[in-house]
């Protein structure tokens, strides 16, 4: 049987989603996009990640990028030493990412480092990668490998 309950609260609740999709546009959705990650010339150094995280309806964090064919992965940042004018980099545990507003991971900047890719994703030419974001979300990216010259995996090329 139903409740005569439920009509007003169905009614209040339609009406509260469109005065919010009025007044804001369309809602902004969390996601990421872009993604490519170049494999290191030496095989022992980490790979580099890169990608643009887009902001959602809310302001949240990316607190770990991760894969299942890779050993380890960290986020960071690049920065200049005011004293020796060196390029440094220092791991963050968690990045900002304002509502609606684009991130991005790019060369020079922000990026994710990941030590011991392995075969799957050097033969197959893209790799399989998951956000943890602090409303605990999960984002599950499929990201294409490339060498440092923007060229296929040379595991790929040796297959064709
Ligand atoms: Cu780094």
């Amino acid at each position: 049987m139903r409740s005569p309950m439920n009509k007003p609260v169905l009614a209040l609740f339609s009406a509260a989603t469109a005065l919010f999709l009025t007044s804001c546009g369309p809602t902004p959705q969390l996601k990421v996009k872009e993604a490519v990650l170049t494999l290191s010339p030496v095989d022992s150094n980490p790979s580099s990640y890169h990608f643009n995280v887009y902001g959602g309806p809310t302001d949240v964090y990316l607190l770990r990028v991760s894969s299942p064919s890779a050993i380890r992965t960290e986020m960071h940042d690049v920065g200049v030493d005011p004293k020796t004018g060196a390029v440094t980099m220092k791991p963050m545990t968690r990045v900002f990412i304002p509502s609606g507003k684009k991130v991005e991971f790019k060369k020079g900047g922000k990026h994710v480092m990941m030590w011991g890719v392995n075969l799957v994703p050097r033969r197959l030419g893209e790799i399989e990668t998951e956000f943890l974001f602090s409303n605990n979300e999960r984002i599950l990216v499929k990201a294409r490998v490339q060498e440092v010259d923007g060229t296929d995996p040379d595991e790929k090329k040796a297959l064709n």
